[in-house]
């Protein structure tokens, strides 16, 4: 991971993905916390008021996380003022509704004051002031000599205070439902030197999945206050407490499979290796382990993870149905966030193909191109009844995904003492952690052909420049010398570097086709295709028709023009119809029509009007 202040980004691309959000997003968002009431349970608590709490009891963390959103929109334009005015209202809020003790949490304090962490599987207490923390530790990190950013970080030693007081050994044994804190205290407590928040975080971490569970006394007497009887479904679902759904049915270094939920699943795997890094032997094999079975059996093309609703996270092998597809934006997001971490500790560029399949795709698709419209979830294939939407009641993709696009440099390597790891090709300028120098990579992620990159100052001497898998050729340059090299690793420079030396990158891209595991049903008969890192989908909008009707073949495939700047592919086919318009009638009726079909990058489909779409169409 990469620490935001110390960069600037300059690619065409990305910076595109931003502007809506700067212009645009971002106010619409504070817009809606105020008319849903988010903001609002802030004041009642700040005047002291009780009851009248409004949505969901997580709600809170929607404010937390657009607050984060909004302190890396005055990284990327440090003169917006109307969302710095937002940034200093949030504060405000925030300040006025934290608890002398350092307790915050509006649901709780407003309505069920008797009820403070009774219900930790549930209630999401620790998972909201886990995003308060990381919006502190953003304040801290990107703006801390501002008066506003001293008050936030403020307020993160004291709910630090709070928790370390009230939870760990000797004290309250309990852990969050919902996992992000552990991400969370590691990052507040390394800007803040708190050792206090690193031991509490791991101390989370190793207590999971131990026995007796916390969460199972709370979820066993049906009359108890701390009953949540959801919950009690969730995790009981043999009769026996499994808790599976909460990664809390084994301790993490016996994991070898993804289970349950999976934006937790993905946020404690990423909070787990900020706490121990690459030192642990046992949690790096598990974590293999169970990327490899996520990977490897289920994970949609698109980086989606998570196949159905019912418990917005796994299955089992194979199971990958397109058009229910969950798919949550922010379970993209959480993917993003540990493969980024694995591709760094571990310098293995299979992590960071993966991270940059969701961040492309999957995460991509949960925004419209102005910023103000979001996918909760992200079908591969739709019937037109699908379209993005302003809010929702459970609401915390929105500012998930503008948190993400606002700091995306922050996920496109990493650096230590001896090298700068590029694992996402993203134009920026990245300076070192000691401000000595910087690496300033030239690069558009639209086109991806020819990147750039130049030294300033004193750096590490290791280079580590990702070849992405999806190029079909790579050569590089440096110091007048020529390479050529392999696509789907590193290439690895090692050499003291002068100003003014310049090295140069040039990637061959050609579409390319795929087809799935047998065992993926849905998919059988089906292709589909890619394009440098992504995905393509085929929308009514262009066909004239359903792409469910169309069966097309494997080539030849052109390019034709290009959508946000990300060419478009031209594929051949045909296109079903029948003589007569009955329901069913005789396959000699069939007829076929000859068709050409423009693909866009799915990132992309649903921004020119509900209609059909589909990513695996069929082969003919
Ligand atoms: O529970 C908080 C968030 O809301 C989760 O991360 C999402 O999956 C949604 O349930
Ligand atoms: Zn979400």
């Amino acid at each position: 991971m990469i620490f935001l202040p110390q960069t600037t980004l300059t690619d065409p691309f990305w910076n595109a993905r931003q502007k809506p959000f700067l212009e645009n997003g971002l106010r619409h968002q504070w817009q809606m916390c105020q008319e849903t009431g988010r903001l609002e349970n802030f004041r009642r608590v700040a005047l002291g008021q009780t009851g009248g709490h409004q949505g969901y009891y997580y709600n809170d963390s929607d404010v937390y996380k657009l607050l984060e959103a909004m302190i890396y929109g005055l990284h990327a334009s440090p003169n917006l003022t109307p969302v710095l005015h937002l940034v200093e209202e949030a504060v405000d809020l925030i300040e006025g509704a934290v608890q002398e003790d350092g307790y915050i949490n509006t649901f709780i304090t407003l309505g069920k004051p008797d009820r403070r962490y009774a219900r930790l599987a549930s209630e999401h207490e620790l998972y909201c002031m886990g995003h308060l923390l990381e919006a502190c530790a953003a304040a801290g990190e990107s703006c801390p000599k501002e008066a506003w950013a001293k008050r936030l970080v403020s307020v993160g030693h004291k709910v630090v205070d709070h928790l370390v007081a009230t939870f760990g050994p000797g004290q309250v044994k309990g852990y969050c439902g919902h996992q992000e804190l552990e991400m969370a205290l590691v990052r507040f407590g390394k800007l803040s030197r708190r050792s206090d928040a690193l031991s509490l975080g791991r101390w989370m971490i190793e207590e999971r999945g131990s026995r007796p569970s916390p969460f199972e006394a709370s979820l066993t007497d049906p009359s108890s206050p701390s009953f949540d009887q959801t919950y009690f479904d969730r995790c009981f679902v043999t009769g026996q407490y499994d808790g599976q759904y909460c990664q809390d049915h084994v301790p993490l270094r016996e994991m070898d499979q993804i289970v349950g939920h999976a934006v937790r699943a993905c946020y404690f795997f990423s909070g787990a290796l900020d706490s121990f890094g690459d030192s642990d032997p046992a949690l790096k094999k598990a974590l293999k382990a169970v990327w490899q079975n996520l990977t490897e059996s289920r994970m949609y093309i698109t980086g989606g993870i998570g196949s159905t609703a019912a418990n917005e996270g796994f299955t089992s092998d194979y199971d990958l149905p397109n058009r229910s597809a969950y798919a949550e934006t922010c379970a993209g997001i959480s993917l993003v966030m540990w493969g980024a971490r694995m591709g760094s500790l571990f310098e293995d560029v299979h992590y960071w193909e993966v991270a940059e399949k969701s961040l492309y795709n999957g995460v991509l698709s949960g925004v419209n191109l102005g910023g103000d419209l979001y996918n909760y979830v992200n079908p591969l294939e739709c019937y037109g009844d699908h379209t993005r939407q302003p809010w929702f009641a459970c609401a915390c993709c929105p500012p998930n995904i503008a948190r993400m696009i606002l700091s995306v440099q922050r996920y496109a390597g990493d650096w230590n003492d001896a090298r700068f790891l590029l694992g996402l090709l993203i134009g920026g300028s990245y300076r070192s952690p000691d401000g000595m120098g910087a690496w300033n990579v030239e690069g558009d992620s639209a086109t991806g052909k020819e990147f750039a990159f130049t030294p300033e100052g004193v750096l590490p001497q290791g280079l580590l420049i990702r070849i992405p898998s999806w190029a079909s050729s790579a050569r590089g340059k440096v110091a007048g010398e020529v390479f050529s090299l392999e696509p789907g690793s590193f290439w690895r420079i090692e050499r003291n570097w002068d100003p003014g030396e310049r090295v140069e990158l040039e990637l061959g891209i050609k579409p390319k086709v795929w087809d799935s595991h047998p065992s993926v049903w849905e998919n059988q008969g089906r292709i589909a295709f890619s394009h440098g890192p992504f995905v393509h989908c085929f929308e009514e909008f262009d066909l004239g028709f359903a792409p469910q009707e169309m069966a097309v073949s494997q080539g030849p495939i052109s390019m034709s023009g290009s959508f946000e700047g990300v060419p478009r592919l031209q594929v051949f086919g045909v296109r079903a119809g029948r003589a007569s318009n009955a329901l069913y009638g005789s396959p000699l009726d069939r007829s076929l029509t000859e068709v050409t079909a423009s693909s866009l990058p799915y990132a992309f489909w649903d921004n020119r009007g509900k209609n059909r779409m589909q990513i695996w169409v069929r082969e003919r």
